[in-house]
């Protein structure tokens, strides 16, 4: 209650000359999906039709980034429209972690409700949940997407490779009985507890690194957890799932503008498609799951075009953080992947601050308002915050959404709009290490004097680099050729910018 009256206060919607628009807002977050991992962005190994037809009726955007190279940091700033890196414990999120994003912060689910949105989030959460204690699986688990704007949650709580493999609507576990409660920790409940060291050989997937505690479905997985029988499901399961409420939470709230954001879980690791698309690619169960979220995309627009909601619906796409092959379970991913590059052209992936870290597929589709076409505008997911409340004529308070910029104007295709002219791109927590775009120049700043830059072509491994190198981008995308020497100025000065605008605490003008 205290938190939305002082929200009510804070936000001040401002009556424009124009005319606003209230189209419904679907954000579809694939999870570890690269630049090169779909055949709009030029993949051909395999196809992705439905996103490739949302991309051929919209915009693909070619500087399209998410902030993190992980996942927690990129939904963080998603919510938040803040830089991860500015605020502690947003490093990737363990099983019983507390919610990262704190209730009274404005969110991007608040902006929509303010608007008169009915809002909601369904798939992958991996932001934390509960206060201090974290979850308390077998009761009300709060805080979480309620209280800070979702009206309706269907969620995995972490991600499918961490314990429990449980689903949760809104406060609770769903299904749990009360006979065998839910437990979850870190440390083996007991001497006897099979885990995936002990029973390896009775694993259906066999770990690589990690991933080596409980097991479920025949997946060892990150930490530990006893009970909840009734309520775990099937990995296989997951998106079928996912489609069965988003659709259901689509059709009973068609009356009034939605806000919907689908956090799907592929591709990200233990990668276990369902059946009938095991095998679908001949790539591997990496690609197999690409062509899974590629039915989920087809489904979510099959049914804006069965109640008439296309040409009222603004779809983004976008993903958490670049891809990866071996994140810790053995499924061949780079021995099966053939031709494919999963970042395309940039260098790096998953956990690194190259391009290809955080430079991901974006494609925004409103039928008949947003002209067909490729943009080469700098967008950011950490945008759509700021680009709602624009959309939506809603002035942002001065001390929310510290670094989202309104480029709704971009996101909609319109002529002569501009994205943004700088983007931070960081990896994981609070220090680590950055990148730094202003138009096409790129400055890396590695704190920790070392990359993970070989992500995408072997297992994690780190690489020695300069604390500082710089890249032209327009001449070598892929991040090759360190030109720092040649421009001692220019280094001088976005090592400064970049340092000016971490210390700061905001990159979002003030207005006054
Ligand atoms: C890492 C995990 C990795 C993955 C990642 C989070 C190990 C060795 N590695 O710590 O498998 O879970 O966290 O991925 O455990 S993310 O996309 O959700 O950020
Ligand atoms: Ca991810």
């Amino acid at each position: 209650m205290v938190r939305r009256f002082l929200f009510a206060l804070a936000v001040i919607v401002t009556v424009q000359a124009r005319s606003i628009e209230k189209p419904n807002v679907i954000v579809i977050m694939a999870d570890d999906l690269g630049y090169g991992d779909l055949s709009c962005y030029g993949a051909t190994g395999f196809k992705t039709p439905n996103i490739d037809r949302l991309a051929a009726e919209g915009l693909r955007f070619t500087s399209g980034y998410c902030s993190a190279s992980t996942c927690t940091p990129t939904r963080y700033s998603f919510l938040t429209g803040s830089y991860a890196f500015r605020k502690k414990g947003t490093g990737i999120a363990p099983p019983n972690g507390k919610l990262t994003v704190p209730p009274d912060a404005l969110t991007i689910a608040d902006i929509a409700k303010t608007a008169g949105y009915r809002t909601a989030v369904i798939g992958k959460w991996h932001l934390g949940l509960g206060g201090e204690e974290g979850p308390n699986w077998n009761g009300d688990i709060k805080p979480g997407p309620l209280e800070i704007g979702f009206d309706y949650s269907f969620l995995l709580p972490t991600t499918n490779d961490r314990v429990p493999q449980v689903y949760l609507e809104n406060h609770r576990v769903v299904g749990l009985d009360p006979k065998d409660p839910l437990w979850v920790g870190d440390d083996k409940p007991s001497d006897d507890h099979p885990t995936g060291i002990t029973h390896r050989s009775t694993l259906k997937r066999d770990w690589s690194h990690g991933h080596n505690a409980t097991i479920h479905n025949g997946i060892s997985r990150i930490g530990f957890y006893t009970g909840g029988h009734a309520a775990r499901f099937r990995d296989e399961d997951l998106a079928d799932k996912w489609m069965e409420k988003s659709v259901q939470w689509i059709e009973a709230n068609q009356a009034q503008p939605f806000f919907l954001f689908f956090a799907s879980h592929d591709l990200h690791v233990p990668r276990i498609p369902h059946e009938r698309f095991q095998g679908a690619t001949g790539l591997g169960y990496r690609a197999d799951v690409i062509v899974q979220l590629d039915w989920c995309v087809g489904e979510l627009m099959k049914t804006l075009d069965r109640l008439g909601l296309a040409e009222k619906t603004l779809v983004v796409f976008c993903s958490d953080n670049g891809p990866v092959m071996d994140d810790g379970y053995k499924d061949q991913a780079l021995e099966k992947r053939g031709e494919h590059r999963a970042a395309g052209p940039y260098r790096g992936g998953k956990y690194s601050v190259y391009e290809g870290g955080t430079r991901t597929p974006f494609i925004t589709r409103w039928k008949n308002r947003i002209q067909p076409g490729v943009s080469d505008q700098l967008v950011c997911t950490i945008d759509l915050p700021a680009s709602l409340a624009a959309l939506t004529g809603q002035t942002l308070p001065e001390n929310a959404c510290l670094d989202s910029f309104d480029v709704s104007g971009a996101l909609l295709g319109k002529p002569e709009a501009k994205g943004r002219e700088h983007l931070i791109q960081q990896d994981n927590g609070q220090a680590g290490n950055f990148g730094f775009r202003v138009g096409n120049w790129k400055l890396l700043r590695h704190d920790s004097k070392s990359a993970r830059n070989l992500v995408v072509e072997r297992t994690l491994a780190n690489t020695p680099v300069p604390q500082f190198q710089l890249f032209d981008l327009a001449k070598d995308p892929g991040e090759t050729t360190d030109v720092s020497a040649q421009h001692p100025q220019l280094m001088a000065q976005l090592q400064e910018r970049l340092a000016q605008a971490i210390a700061s605490g905001r990159t979002r003008p003030l207005q006054n």
